[in-house]
């Protein structure tokens, strides 16, 4: 793929120069750039268009699923696990419920400190600020300048509640839907909505004693359910099959090819 800088007239020395930086997997300028799309700044919008004959096909993860069950800490064994398999990966969160509960965010960004020296992980949230198709369209973008910045990987979290949730699964090849087992009423209001989304269902929390009845009665639904405890990763390499499977069926074979 050519690296070449295709300007036009409209592109500013700022566009140009943040193109360039991203394009060479400067951190900063990944912010930068992101964040001047959240606002819909010309030059964001520009420096984005100069980066879009540069994205390659990437492994892209959906993770969807009610508050609670377990995104964030699957997201962060999934993220270790493409680590150890020496990607590059980004998260980007997006904060559907921080207007509810006021805390998940934090907590979020407190569990991922871990990687905050790790020069392969980039972590981003992003706020809805109420405004649903304006979210979708700028984790799109996010996820365009990620690309570019060379990230292998990009796990998109947010929480199944409205109409966010399936905005930004149309972003993601692979969508990945949490569920806790014993949750009964919960999952099955999710049966009407995000599981119909899902590729992949995952019962987190598989130490929990209901488990294999959420399994069994899930598998009606699902294809592919796999049961996992993020919390100590049991689960974890079949789910990862999983997902190279589902994205090879998708033709996404070549951003897989080195994770067999
Ligand atoms: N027993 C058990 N606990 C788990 C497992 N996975 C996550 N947890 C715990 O469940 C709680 C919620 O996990 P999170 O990863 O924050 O869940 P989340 O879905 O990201 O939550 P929100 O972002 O707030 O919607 C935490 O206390 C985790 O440690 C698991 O497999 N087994
Ligand atoms: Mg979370």
């Amino acid at each position: 793929m050519t690296s070449t800088v295709v300007t036009t007239t409209k592109s500013t020395e700022r566009s140009v120069t943040l193109a360039e930086q991203v394009r060479s997997g400067n951190v900063r300028a990944v912010s930068r750039l992101i964040t001047l799309l959240e606002s819909q700044d010309p030059d964001g919008i520009e420096g984005l268009r100069l980066l879009a004959s540069d994205t390659r096909p990437r492994i892209v993860i959906g993770v969807t699923g009610y508050p609670g069950a377990g995104k964030s800490t699957l997201i962060n064994a999934l993220l270790c696990a493409y680590r150890r398999q020496e990607s590059k990966v980004a998260v980007l969160a997006v904060d559907v419920s921080s207007a509810m509960t006021g805390g998940a965010l934090l907590g979020d960004r407190i569990r991922m400190q871990e990687h905050a020296l790790d020069s392969g992980v980039y972590i981003r949230s992003m706020a809805t600020r109420g405004n649903h198709g304006g979210l979708a369209r700028t984790t799109d973008a996010a996820k365009l300048v990620l690309e570019a910045a060379g990230y292998d990987v990009v796990l998109i979290e947010t929480v199944g509640v409205g109409q966010n949730e399936a905005d930004i699964m149309n972003i993601s090849p692979t969508v990945l839907a949490v569920v806790a087992p014993g949750l009964g009423d919960e999952v099955q209001a999710m049966k009407a909505g995000l599981l119909e989304l899902a590729h992949i269902i995952v019962v987190n929390k598989a130490d929990h004693p209901d488990a294999d009845r959420t399994v069994r009665d899930l598998r009606e639904w699902c294809a592919t359910v796999i049961a996992t405890v993020a919390t100590t990763g049991e689960g974890l390499s079949e789910l990862l099959a999983a997902i190279a499977a589902h994205q090879r069926t998708r033709g996404m074979a070549n951003a897989h090819q080195r994770f067999e």
